[in-house]
């Protein structure tokens, strides 16, 4: 083997070996025993670059991700949210407060209001919409329980103007849980009894059919949960 300075690259003499058993024995301890030498360095390489390449993807991610969790959770930004939820608690406790003082009642996630004086169905409706509210909706037993507890006549939010015998609440919905007294609803005589009063309130049915341009106490309904 002889390094020539001139042309700046190593040369093997092979022509020097005695015979061609020598020549391979020297050739195999350059290119490696069984010819791999030569493949396995430039494969090595390409292994290292990806496992350093991965090292560095994976350092990155970690700085990102910490990076952002210090940007999310800085004293600023859980004070302004924590104003924010102040904020919606004080217009929730003004909100409880306002009803609590005009005298509604308060009963599993809703206020309500029972009048003093008595209107149509109509003008007690629009009497409960000009309070933020409506008539009430009865969708369960015990909601069914508390209007009874009054022992007054009043309207609720149950109507068939739209359609004779479609019963629907003021919301849209239509009756699934109903609670009539017994033999009604009836449109009593032939008349045209469309809305719905709870009338007798000493049995669990209460409902009656009436003319809607009658005049009663009536009940609103405004949804509020805790
Ligand atoms: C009233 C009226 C009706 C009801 C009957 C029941 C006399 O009419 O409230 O709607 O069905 O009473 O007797
Ligand atoms: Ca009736």
């Amino acid at each position: 083997m002889v390094y020539d300075k001139d042309e700046s690259e190593i040369t093997i003499e092979i022509g020097n070996f005695p015979d061609a058993s020598a020549r391979s024995v020297a050739l195999k301890s350059y290119i490696g025993e069984d010819g791999e030498a030569a493949t396995a360095v430039p494969g090595g390489k390409l292994h290292r670059y990806v496992a350093v390449s991965f090292c560095l993807l994976c350092i990155l991610q970690a700085a990102l991700n910490i990076s952002l969790r210090l940007a999310l959770s800085s004293p600023q930004n859980i004070d302004a949210s924590c104003k924010n939820l102040t904020e919606r608690d004080n217009l929730r406790r003004i909100n409880f407060a306002h009803y609590f003082n005009q005298g509604w009642v308060y009963f599993h996630d809703s206020f309500y209001y029972i009048s003093s004086i008595k209107k149509t169905w109509q003008d007690s409706r629009d009497d409960c919409l000009q309070r933020g509210a409506d008539l009430i909706i009865i969708n369960s037993k015990e909601e069914q329980e508390f209007t009874r507890r009054y022992k007054k006549i009043m309207w609720i939010g149950l109507t068939d103007r739209e359609t004779e015998g479609v019963w629907k609440w003021v919301d849209g919905t239509p009756l699934t849980t109903s609670f009539w007294y017994f033999g009604e609803p009836n449109n009593y005589h032939g008349r045209n009894e469309d809305c719905i009063e709870i009338k007798y309130h000493d049995n669990g049915n209460s409902w009656n059919d009436v003319v809607c341009e009658n005049e009663n106490l009536w009940i609103c309904e405004k949804k509020m949960a805790l």
